[in-house]
């Protein structure tokens, strides 16, 4: 069977990708991937067998985690790097296997299945693809579930990489991955462990954000630089902050400056990272404009997480990648050993050979309004919406991505009502955050809590506003919620929202592709979810005009 890949926003007419994938996932490496994910759910069936014994083993969770996080969207194009995945899980499997000795019930074949033999690898990854689950919306939810906890482990290895860590999270996650294996589950029972995703998407969420702000303070309100200065420097894009804190120490004084890219722009609004003179602002704008950018910018790149695009050969050579991310024949900084530090020696080497980046724009961005700053702002806040000068919230946290049909989102901002004010997350903001779109009462119009995990933050402020109102449902606050997606990360956060009661929340540009007609319908009736329509229909429908 050819690959087939329905996990992202932008699958194949909105159904799948099946010869290549629009990221430029090629059919191998979409295969491996399916393996690994096999490997991980044949892995999890021991694990959770494991437990009821007392049987527990960090390593596994550490391995399953930085695996599940590799298979992101846009995260990882290195297909040796998954296959090495699959052996090293196929080992940790074997081991634990016999660790236990007999086990009780049916054994499914994921966890018994062993191949050192990569030519195999292609052969058995035709076999274990999404595809294979017959029933679709028993696949709707299945895979529903795995990319849920996809998004869990990828932000849960951003709290790992600062020291914070949750049982909770990896118990649920072999939980989720074994499940999906288990063939006598009904539709109702994934639904209630696609809910239970989401509560631990919200821990997941909770626990980094409380590592970032224990690491280096509450973010500020910060005005962004987006220009440049005329020193070598150094890009660097994805989501992990322990990447650029290192960075940043290891290039002070050497003369080479350090810009955020995409993700990283909220990395401006902590007080640790603005005491360093070298870190100069933000170039750029979000994932998909990469090639165009990165050609500009001069200097070496460096790409933390997701995401990553197929590199142009004018700018390749000046690309290197780290943890979960990777490409085929690009430059991969390895992780810490020994609680050392990773090396990044040999990016700042690079950028003093290159030129300073070229400018692309000019001016500043206004972010740093997580939870914190703007609960300290409570009162203002509160004032306004009672004198009716804000009349209603619009959340537009999410993802940005490259289909023309997220002009919307550009055309929603800049058409809401002078009386509103967009909340948002994520590297959706990309498509409005550089509006002019003003300021009530010294608030600004477009207020920025973050990265998408900080979405997290959105819903504290949501939850505090319903507690100052005295209100008895969250929905019942002037919030409205237009939300972009693309990758996983998104439908962790959106199955985090739906466990704290939202309802209403409209999804675009597209619906998921994995979504059943059924499933679908589901989310309808239970949560309201909605796709989008025509942005003057929208406003008025979410104006209640
Ligand atoms: Fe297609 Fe998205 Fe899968 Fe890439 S990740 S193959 S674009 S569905
Ligand atoms: Fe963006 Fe890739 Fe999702 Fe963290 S960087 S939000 S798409």
């Amino acid at each position: 069977m050819g690959m087939f890949c329905f996990q992202c926003q932008e699958a194949s007419k909105n159904t799948g990708c099946t010869v290549r994938g629009v990221c430029g996932k090629s059919e191998i490496l979409a295969k491996m991937q399916d393996l690994l994910i096999y490997t991980l759910k044949g892995l999890a069936f021991y694990v959770q067998k494991g437990r009821i014994r007392g049987v527990e083993d960090s390593r596994i969770d550490h391995f399953t985690m930085d695996a599940l996080f590799m298979t992101i969207t846009n995260a990882n194009f290195d297909p040796n790097r998954i296959v090495e995945k699959i052996k090293s899980g196929l080992t940790l499997r074997e081991e634990l296997r016999q660790k236990l000795g007999a086990i009780d019930g049916p054994i499914p074949e994921a966890a018994v299945w062993y191949s050192e033999d990569e030519a195999e690898f292609l052969d058995k990854a035709g076999q274990v693809g999404v595809m294979a689950t017959e029933n679709e919306d028993i696949r709707s939810l299945r895979e529903l579930l795995t990319y849920g906890i996809k998004g869990m482990a990828a932000y849960a290895e951003h709290a790992y990489n600062l020291g914070y860590e949750d049982q909770k999270i990896y118990q649920f996650m072999h939980k989720g991955l074994a499940a999906t294996l288990d063939e006598q589950l009904s539709a109702d029972e994934l639904i209630a462990l696609v809910l239970e995703c989401g509560q631990h998407g919200v821990e997941v969420m909770a626990l980094l954000d409380k590592a970032n702000t224990s690491s280096y303070g509450n973010p500020e309100i910060t005005r962004v630089n987006i220009g440049v200065r005329n020193n070598p420097a150094i890009l660097i894009s994805g989501h992990d902050l322990r990447d650029l804190e290192e960075l940043l120490k290891q290039s002070e004084g050497t003369g080479v400056d350090i810009y955020t890219h995409s993700e990283m722009l909220p990395a401006n609004y902590y007080p640790a990272f603005k005491q360093y003179s070298h870190f100069v602002g933000n170039y750029g704008n979000a994932w998909w404009q990469q090639n165009e950018e990165f050609e500009k910018f001069n200097g070496p790149i460096l790409m933390t997480t997701n995401c990553i695009i197929p590199p142009r050969d004018s700018y390749r050579d000046r690309v290197y990648t780290t943890g979960s991310a990777g490409y085929e024949g690009i430059k991969h900084i390895a992780d810490r050993k020994d609680g050392k530090p990773k090396d990044f020696s040999v990016l700042i080497e690079h950028a003093k050979k290159c030129a300073p980046p070229q400018e692309i724009e000019k001016g500043e961005i206004i972010g740093g309004f997580a939870h914190n700053t703007v609960l300290s702002l409570a009162d203002t806040v509160v004032a306004a919406v009672k004198s009716g000068a804000i009349k209603r919230f619009f959340v537009m946290a999410g993802c940005d991505g490259r289909m023309k049909s997220r002009s919307y989102y550009t055309e929603f901002a800049r058409q809401l009502p002078d009386d509103t004010i967009i909340l948002t997350a994520g590297c959706a903001k990309y498509r409005y955050n550089k509006l002019d779109l003003g300021f009530i009462g010294g608030i600004p119009r477009v207020l920025d809590a973050g990265q998408c995990n900080d979405s997290y933050s959105l819903a504290v402020i949501a939850l505090k506003l319903k507690e100052v109102f005295g209100l008895e449902d969250i929905n019942q606050l002037p919030i409205s919620y237009n939300i972009a997606w693309y990758e996983q990360k998104a439908v962790i956060v959106l199955l985090a929202l739906l466990y704290l009661g939202v309802k209403n929340i409209h999804l675009g540009p597209t619906l998921p592709a994995f979504l059943s007609p059924h499933v679908a319908q589901v989310l309808v009736k239970n949560f309201g979810i909605a796709g989008i329509g025509q942005v003057e229909e929208d406003i008025a429908l979410f104006m209640g005009s």
